[in-house]
Order: structure tokens, then C-alpha cells, then sequence
């Protein structure tokens, strides 16, 4: 993969995220990062290696091309879409690998992301896209399932997972109203 917009691949010493990107978060447009921002930090809190980057069904159709039939022989496990709007990448990047591609709707401005959820959701069978919920809640939760999917055969990643569930519940166990 030579060309396409690099946003950002974090890596904090306290988790390294060391190796070959085991997860792809796309997304259409720069103006994505804000909200796709949350599954690179997610990911990142997990020790996931991943990379991120902006690859347009639309404006840049033959990287997202490449991207997709690429991205089984790159060793990626899986691939995060996010898009607003004609919400068409997760579908297309889905038509070019079998790996599981998980869709994120942005939030738009003419129609509150339904456009988006819509775009993103429909498709018709035969390619699947596992479609999360519009905005940072779906950024979130699109790298959690990722998480949980590569846990399937990652003990270490498994516990990781528990400890985050545990540390939610006490979060919420722990508010005290009035
Ligand atoms: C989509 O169009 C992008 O995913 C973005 O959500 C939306 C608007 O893109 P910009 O006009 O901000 O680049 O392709």
C-alpha cells in the first residue's frame, strides 16, 4: 500500500501496540477523525496494533479497492469503515475481502446520520457489514467488537476484556445520586 492519508497510528509506552496492523480503521473523509478518533484510542487501550487512515469509496475508489483485496495478505483481521452520508465504504471495502468489516455511520448535517446508518446498513446479501450506531457510540463500540472478535483466539486479549467489563460495572455501581 503506497498512497493514501496516513491520520495516525498511536502508540502509548504504558500498551504497546507493536507488530503488523491486526485492525484498519478507514474512515471517508478527514472530517471523520473527530468522532473515529474514540475506536484509535479504544483500540489503543487494548494493545491492539492497528492503523489508521482516510481512503474515500467515492473520491478515492482505487485505494479503497486496494485496501480491501489487500487486506487478508497484509495479515488484517479486521477492518472498521466509517462514513457519512452515500455511506458506501464499509460496503465497498466489504465487496474486496472476506475479513469482517465492521460499519460506522457518521453523524451528518442534512439528515443527523439516518442517511449514513441507512447507507451503511442496507446491503444486500451476500456481503455483510456489521453496522454499530451512529457516531462516537459506534466508533467505540465497533473497536470494542473488534476487540472482542480478535479475542477469540487471544486469551490475553479475553482478560483484558473482562477487566474492562468489571471496571464498568463498578464505575456504575459506585454513583451515588441526591
Ligand atoms: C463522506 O462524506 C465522509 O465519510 C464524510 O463523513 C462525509 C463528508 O465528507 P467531507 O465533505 O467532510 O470531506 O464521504
Amino acid at each position: 500500500m503506497s498512497s493514501g492519508r496516513r491520520v495516525a497510528v498511536h502508540r502509548t509506552p504504558s500498551v504497546p501496540v507493536s507488530g503488523s496492523p491486526l485492525v484498519a480503521v478507514i474512515m471517508g473523509s478527514q472530517s471523520d477523525w473527530d468522532t473515529m478518533r474514540h475506536a484509535d484510542e479504544t483500540l489503543t487501550q487494548f494493545g491492539v496494533a492497528h492503523e489508521c487512515r482516510v481512503i474515500s469509496a467515492h473520491r478515492t475508489p482505487a485505494l479503497a479497492a486496494e485496501l480491501g483485496s489487500t487486506a487478508e495478505s497484509r495479515g488484517l483481521e479486521i477492518i472498521i469503515a466509517a462514513a457519512g452520508g452515500a455511506a458506501h465504504l464499509a460496503g465497498v471495502l466489504a465487496a474486496h475481502t472476506t475479513i469482517p468489516v465492521l460499519g460506522v455511520p457518521m453523524r451528518s448535517d442534512a439528515l443527523n446520520g439516518l442517511d449514513s446508518l441507512l447507507a451503511t446498513v442496507q446491503m444486500p446479501a451476500g456481503i455483510p457489514v456489521g453496522t454499530l450506531a451512529i457516531g462516537k457510540p459506534g466508533a467505540i463500540n465497533a473497536a470494542l467488537f473488534a476487540v472482542a472478535i480478535l479475542a477469540n483466539n487471544r486469551p490475553a486479549l479475553r482478560k483484558k476484556l473482562h477487566e474492562f467489563r468489571q471496571a464498568q460495572e463498578e464505575k456504575i455501581l459506585a454513583i451515588k445520586l441526591g
